[in-house]
């Protein structure tokens, strides 16, 4: 059995909001919400993958904070892990694989339609972030 890759989510945190994007590929989650980010290349930390997606997907520096506990099967070969981020420079903006951004406060949060694993993986960021 091969070991499966690892996709990072970034859950970017400021001001005491969360960033929630939108996905606008490939069609089948297309309008479902995400924690940015995407797959870890070979070579590439988890950490350093956050900052590379983060710069390709939303324009932004970030930094990396905190692993949120757990992970989360994607499919059978992909899972994703969340770390907490703050943003060092940048306004983010949908650059590349997303049409919307929204900065959600921890009212608002469920108000958005999260793909399945992000939904488990928002809980235990919140549990973290908010200690909600
Ligand atoms: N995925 C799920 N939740 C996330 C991210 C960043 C990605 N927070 C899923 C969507 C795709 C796969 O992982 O099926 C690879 O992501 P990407 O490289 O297309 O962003
Ligand atoms: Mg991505």
């Amino acid at each position: 059995m091969t070991e499966p890759i690892v996709v990072v989510g970034a859950a970017l945190l400021s001001g005491g909001r969360l960033l929630a994007a939108r996905r606008s590929a490939p069609p089948e989650l297309a309008g479902r919400w995400e924690l940015p980010g995407g797959k870890v290349e070979p070579g590439e930390t988890p950490e350093q993958a956050l900052v590379r997606e983060l710069r390709e997907e939303l324009g932004v520096e970030a930094e990396p904070a905190e692993r949120v506990p757990g992970e989360w099967p994607v499919r059978s070969d992909l899972v994703l892990q969340v770390w907490t981020a703050h943003l060092v420079s940048g306004e983010p903006g949908p650059l590349e694989d997303h049409d919307e951004l929204r900065w959600l406060t921890p009212d608002e949060v469920w108000d958005v339609d999260w793909l399945d694993q992000d939904v488990q993986a928002v809980m235990e960021t919140v549990r973290l972030a908010w200690g909600r």
